[in-house]
Formats: structure tokens, C-alpha cells, sequence
């Protein structure tokens, strides 16, 4: 009988590569996992390979043989379908293919009553028991593989950038599409070339994430900024830090208010940075008071204004925020959010969060991480522009613009 093997990355490949050669009256004789080195090793996977031969072979291959089967008659065979792998009763005698697969494969079939083949009953169930498992675990295999079929049998080099990329935690999505891209614009020579891979993951990286310039100040009417996110992230230290900057309104004419009055500590951390920076503030426990404090600081070029941290999952939190942003129509809302967190908490305080058109991401504690990747993705797709990184504790040093560039560097940095 004519038996042929296909190897491929994944479950799915072998039995489309069997499909293609056989057709659709292709009969599976076995399948199993093999670890295969070298290029053809996908990402350090192992490979899959599927034996088979086609219903007239083992029809022809039926007719040498002696007549036998199992006590009803029952054989099993397995084919391809559209609709993937089916297993029905079919004109092959199972037990004698595999002895031919074994004795081609140069295995020493096993023999009756010693635990192995025999065209008896009990045998035949567990054979097709057996088969059942393997199919299972081979259903397994492809519903894992199928996360990577958009990837070809990868280059070992760039098999090297991906787990870097994934080392980084930049999101799967991202890390493969990168080297997607790196696979698709390059030679084999050229991405073993560590600076222009660099250069190329920094370009992507920073071209996926968007910044907003601050807003211009104006003569007429105070710039209006509100910080607003979970507890502890740094708004009040970045109000601060903006408050005096002379990068930021260091120069201008500024007002503080906070609204933050849940905690008495919030005031007066506030409080003593007003009196050693000399710039006004106001405490403000309600919508209304807050209109009461804006019209009295119209003097001023850029009122900044606090508000009180807390649970993303806290709607009386949020509704009380939306009533501030009422009153305060601000030019700006920045969202204060640390690089700590969690990708998926992130994504979801971002949307709980942003409650105004005006949002922005202020990003805080890049000090405190080591790998920047998961950002790229959650920035990515907030669709929220970044505004300011802050770095540090030290007011007001530690705050800077937000650079997709220096972003992208910091993130590839670890790669390399
Ligand atoms: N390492 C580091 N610490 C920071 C940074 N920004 C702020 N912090 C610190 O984080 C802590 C909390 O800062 P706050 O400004 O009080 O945070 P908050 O968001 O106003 O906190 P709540 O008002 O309680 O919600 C303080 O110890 C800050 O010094 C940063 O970029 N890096
Ligand atoms: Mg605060």
C-alpha cells in the first residue's frame, strides 16, 4: 500500500497539505507530535505529522488480504472531509493497515495476544478507543495552533526577535505582527542586522503610538485642566509638577483647586504645596462651588484642578466627576494612570475613565518598571492620545511630554 507522511507546523497544515495531495477520499492511518530542529521548527514548537493513503489503496490493499475484521464485520477508517476529520465504518481493515504502516516505517508490528494488534473484537475496540484518544488530543493540538497559523515557519533570527518581543511583554498581537512585518521587508541577511532591526521596531513601535500637544494658553480665558484616575497613580504630584515646571506653567499665572475633600491628607498635601510654591489654592466641595472658584480665578492663565482618586468600578465616583467636568467645561482632561498596572485593568479604567472628548493619558511611575511593551497595545488601542510621562517623584523634574519615539526606544531598549 501506498503511505504517504505530511509535516507541518500545526495539526490544521498537515491535514489541509494531506487534503490537498489526497483529496477528499483521504483515510488517516496515524498522527502524532515530532520535534523537529532547525528552521522548520516553528518558534521552538514541535511539528505535526499525519500518515495516510487513500481509500483506493486501501480498498486494493483489502483485496490481497485475507477476510477477516472484527465480530460484526465493523472496520474503521477515517477521512477528510470539508468539514474536517470524520470517523465512519469503512471497507479497510484497520488493524492490517497499520501492521503495513508499522512494517514500512521499518517497526516491528506487534503481535497478537501480546497486548497488541489482532483482528479479534477486544482488540478492535481498543484500537478504535486509542484512535478516538489520538483524534482528541490532535483536536487539542490544532485549537492551539490555530493562534499561530498567521505565522509562516519562521527564520531562527526572527524566532529570536519574537520571544525577545514577548520577553518585553508587548502584546502577542503586536509581537507577531512586528515580525510579520520584519519577515515581509527583509532578506534573511538583512534582519540578521541587530541596528537596522532596532531601528525598524522603534519606527513601528512609535508610529502605533499618538500624542497630543499641550493646549495653547491663552490671553483671555484661563486654560482649564483636570486630573482625574484611580487612587495613588500621581495626579496631585503631576499637578504639582506642572504647577511650577518652567518647561510647562512654571512662568504663567497659576490657581490650583482641589475637589478632593474624601481625605483630609489631600488637602493638605496640596495646601503645603501651595504655600512653598506660593501659587493659590482652593478647596471646592461641590459642582457649584467649583463655578464659584473658576469665575474667581479668571485672572489667571491655567487653573488646574484636583479631584478625588478612586475605583474605576466606583459609579458614584464616576458620576461625580461627570458633574465636576460640567461645571469645570475643561480645555483639557488628563487621565493619570501609572505603568504599573495591569494591561486589561488599564484597558478598563480607560473606559470607565473617560468620561470627557478632551482626554488625555498621563503615564507615571516609568521608574518603577523595567518592561514597557504591555503600554503599547493598551495605548494603542484606547485610542486616547498620550500627553505627559512622568519618571520620579522630584517636582517638578520628573514630567516630560510624551515622545512616541523615546516610547518606542524604552520599549525596544529591552529587546536588545
Ligand atoms: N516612583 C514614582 N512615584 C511617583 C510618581 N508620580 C507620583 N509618585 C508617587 O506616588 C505617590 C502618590 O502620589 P499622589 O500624587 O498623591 O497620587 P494621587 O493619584 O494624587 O493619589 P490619591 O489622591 O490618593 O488618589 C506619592 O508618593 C508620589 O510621590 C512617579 O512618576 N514615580
Ligand atoms: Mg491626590
Amino acid at each position: 500500500m501506498k503511505i504517504k507522511k505530511y509535516v507541518a507546523p500545526s495539526m490544521r497544515d498537515a491535514l489541509e497539505k494531506m487534503k490537498r495531495d489526497l483529496g477528499t477520499g483521504a483515510v488517516i492511518l496515524g498522527s502524532r507530535k515530532i520535534s523537529r530542529g532547525g528552521l522548520l521548527d516553528f518558534l521552538g514548537r514541535e511539528m505535526f505529522e499525519v500518515t495516510a493513503t487513500t481509500e483506493e489503496n486501501v480498498l486494493l490493499d483489502r483485496k490481497k488480504a485475507p477476510a477477516g475484521g472484527g465480530p460484526n464485520g465493523s472496520r474503521i477508517s477515517v477521512t477528510i472531509g470539508d468539514d474536517g476529520p470524520v470517523t465512519r465504518p469503512a471497507a479497510a481493515d484497520f488493524s492490517s493497515v497499520i501492521k503495513s504502516t508499522l512494517e514500512q516505517s521499518g517497526t516491528p508490528a506487534p503481535t497478537a495476544g501480546a497486548g497488541g494488534l489482532s483482528s479479534g473484537g477486544s482488540s478492535n475496540v481498543h484500537l478504535l478507543r486509542q484512535e478516538l484518544k489520538e483524534l482528541k488530543s490532535a483536536v487539542g493540538e490544532m485549537a492551539e495552533q490555530i493562534k499561530y497559523q498567521k505565522m509562516p515557519a519562521l527564520p531562527a533570527m526572527l524566532k529570536e526577535i519574537y520571544k525577545k518581543l514577548s520577553g518585553i511583554e508587548l502584546e502577542e498581537r503586536t509581537a507577531v505582527e512586528l515580525v510579520q512585518n520584519l519577515y515581509g521587508r527583509y532578506s534573511e541577511k538583512e534582519y540578521g542586522n541587530r541596528e537596522l532591526v532596532e531601528k525598524f521596531l522603534i519606527d513601528e513601535i512609535s508610529r502605533m503610538i499618538r500624542v497630543v500637544k499641550p493646549s495653547p494658553v491663552r490671553e483671555k480665558a484661563p486654560l482649564k485642566i483636570v486630573f482625574l484616575g484611580p487612587s495613588g497613580v500621581g495626579k496631585t504630584t503631576c499637578l504639582a509638577k506642572l504647577a511650577t515646571s518652567k518647561k510647562f506653567y512654571g512662568d504663567r499665572r497659576v490657581a490650583m483647586i482641589t475637589a478632593d475633600t474624601y481625605r483630609v491628607a489631600a488637602t493638605q498635601q496640596l495646601g503645603t504645596f501651595s504655600e512653598i510654591a506660593d501659587i493659590p489654592m482652593e478647596i471646592v466641595h461641590s459642582p457649584r462651588d467649583l463655578t464659584r472658584a473658576l469665575k474667581h480665578h479668571q485672572d489667571k492663565e491655567v487653573i488646574l484642578i484636583d479631584t478625588a482618586g478612586g475605583s474605576q468600578y466606583n459609579d458614584k465616583l464616576i458620576s461625580e466627576l461627570k458633574e465636576l467636568l460640567e461645571a469645570a467645561d475643561p480645555d483639557e482632561v488628563q487621565l493619570v494612570l501609572s505603568v504599573n498596572t495591569k494591561p486589561k485593568d488599564m484597558q478598563h479604567m480607560i473606559k470607565r475613565f473617560k468620561i470627557s472628548q478632551s482626554t488625555r493619558l498621563l503615564l507615571t511611575k516609568f521608574d518603577e518598571t523595567l518592561t514597557f511593551g504591555s503600554i503599547v497595545a493598551v495605548v494603542r488601542d484606547s485610542g486616547v492620545p498620550l500627553s505627559y510621562l512622568t519618571f520620579g517623584q522630584e517636582v517638578p523634574e520628573d514630567i516630560e511630554l510624551a515622545d512616541p519615539l523615546k516610547i518606542a526606544r524604552l520599549v525596544v531598549n529591552n529587546v536588545f
